[in-house]
């Protein structure tokens, strides 16, 4: 039987964590005095904590020393993780479930290949920590997307070459990162953001299971 590696990105595909992501940021931008729109949490997506809180930084054309940069993540983190708290099963985006299923049913492995830290404490939240064979994230690499360390490290732990994986990302680094790993790329999202994935669906309500097969078979 034909095995394939499927690699999930968390925030955007299994869950919209990015609401969450926007009002903690947007508090501690305000806080500084610094505006911050909806449009600039689109260009978080995807990026690390780090790289995030210095974009705010920079948008705000703030400095700031490293003691307070420190205080400022963990201030932001703590915030978020409120909102976290609050999350169920029922946060999980639509049909993701049913594909979930279906590999499983398939005996297909697949993973998580995020960027968050916060990762493990959310699929606990929505109670999909078990069905990950492995999970890379935040913690896990080195190098962020569109770096594909997260990508190749999943692909390793789950046995499966790169060239037979694919990920399904909401972000442009993350399609980049897939698609320097060699894998096939799948954009969860708007068709002019994601063009540079192989293929792009609005949401999982868009993709069969028919098409999971076939990428199975192929
Ligand atoms: P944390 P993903 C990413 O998750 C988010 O899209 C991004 O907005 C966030 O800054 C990043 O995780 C780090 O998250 O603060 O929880 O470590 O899309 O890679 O699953
Ligand atoms: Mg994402």
């Amino acid at each position: 039987m034909n095995k394939k590696g499927f690699i999930f990105d968390l925030d955007g595909v299994i869950v919209d964590t990015a609401k969450y992501h926007f009002l903690a940021w947007k508090k501690l931008a305000n806080d500084l005095g610094i505006d911050f729109s909806e449009t600039q949490n689109e260009e978080l997506k995807g990026v690390s904590r780090v790289k995030s809180l210095e974009k705010i930084l920079q948008w705000g054309n703030t400095s700031v020393s490293e003691e307070q940069f420190a205080a400022l993540m963990k201030k932001k983190n703590t915030d978020y993780l409120t909102y976290v708290n609050t999350m169920t099963e029922d946060e999980i985006l639509a049909d993701v479930p049913k594909i979930l299923h279906y590999l499983k049913e398939e005996k297909q492995p697949f993973a998580l290949g995020s960027a968050s830290k916060n990762a493990r404490t959310i699929l606990e939240k929505v109670a999909l920590i078990k069905d990950f064979k492995s999970i890379v994230d935040g913690t896990n690499v080195s190098k962020a997307k569109p770096d594909p360390e997260v990508f190749l490290i999943a692909a390793k732990e789950l046995n499966i070459v790169p060239e037979d994986c694919i990920v399904f990302e909401d972000s442009v680094a993350g399609i980049q990162a897939a698609n320097a790993a060699n894998m096939i790329s799948i954009g969860i999202g708007k068709k002019e953001t994601l063009k540079e994935a192989d293929y792009i669906f609005k949401d999982f309500t868009e993709i069969s299971t028919a098409f999971i097969k076939q990428l199975i078979k192929n």
